[in-house]
């Protein structure tokens, strides 16, 4: 019952992106478990990380596409916290966009050496990746977007992960709560995206930070980033999470 479940540190991260050049797969030399919450209706998620992390090399990437590919590209979910219903987080955006983002802060604790917090022109100062990939959203469409951003892994090494680390938490304004565990925080196109289709990421999607994680569905790439916590163990967001919601926790594409 109280079996920890077998997850990915970051040491097997980085040994599966070696493993994954040399042509050996993941499943080869671990076999992480996601959780299961109890509930058989789990099992689903189980089996698809499981494919996931067995079949596909760690750091293998999705598909880029080129200016060309680009759609239109819906905005949903929370796409004006400024109008929220909560009056703190209206007045909070409100604040954020009175000073061009300046009052913005993303917090990076937890397991980490250095935890601390992030100006959004501290980020732009870091190496950044631009990529243009598919979103694939749960509702069922998808569309092409371009992304800039730094790397979630720049950041996480400038933290300093600690050798229990597993997770990175994110918690977002809209008081969104969801969780990745290390091999898709360290996959070179998870991205803190600050910009996107060559502009600063536009209110409706997610300014002024908003996460991608391309190899799984859109829900996860988390918008009005606030906080980023590691965590040794799985935290599920209790009745904030996605999963005690009816989402899975993990949903692989
Ligand atoms: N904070 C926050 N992040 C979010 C959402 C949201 O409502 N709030 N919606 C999610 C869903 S379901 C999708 S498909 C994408 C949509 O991103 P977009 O609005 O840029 O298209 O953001 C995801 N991240
Ligand atoms: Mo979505």
């Amino acid at each position: 019952m109280t079996a920890r479940p077998r997850l990915v540190t970051r040491r097997e991260a980085l040994v599966a992106g070696v493993a994954a050049g040399g042509g050996v797969l993941l499943g080869g030399c671990t076999r992480p478990t996601p959780p299961t919450y109890g509930s058989l209706l789990r099992l689903g998620d189980n089996f698809t990380y499981l494919a996931h992390r067995t079949l596909l090399p760690g750091e293998s990437l999705v598909r880029e596409y080129s200016h060309a590919d680009l759609t239109s590209f819906p905005a949903v979910g929370t796409i004006n916290p400024a109008s929220a219903k909560r009056a703190e987080v209206a007045g909070t955006y409100r604040r954020w966009l009175a000073s061009d983002f300046g009052e913005w802060r993303l917090s990076v604790t937890g397991s980490v050496a250095r935890p601390g917090t992030w100006s959004l022109a501290e980020l732009k100062r870091l190496p950044s990746r631009t990529q243009i990939t598919k979103h694939v959203c749960e509702e069922g469409w998808t569309a092409i977007g371009e992304w800039t951003g730094v790397p979630l892994s720049r950041v996480l090494d400038a933290a300093g992960l600690q050798p229990s680390a597993r997770f990175v938490t994110f918690k977002s304004l809209d008081r969104r709560y969801d969780s990745i565990d290390l091999l898709d925080a360290l996959h070179p196109q998870t991205l803190l995206a600050y910009g996107m289709n060559g502009r600063d990421l536009p209110v409706a999607h997610g300014a002024p930070l908003r996460l991608r994680v391309e190899r799984q569905i859109g829900y996860k790439s988390m918008k009005y980033l606030t906080e980023l916590i590691v965590t040794d163990d799985l935290d599920d967001g209790g009745a904030r999470g996605y999963p005690k919601n009816g989402w899975a926790w993990y949903n692989g594409i």
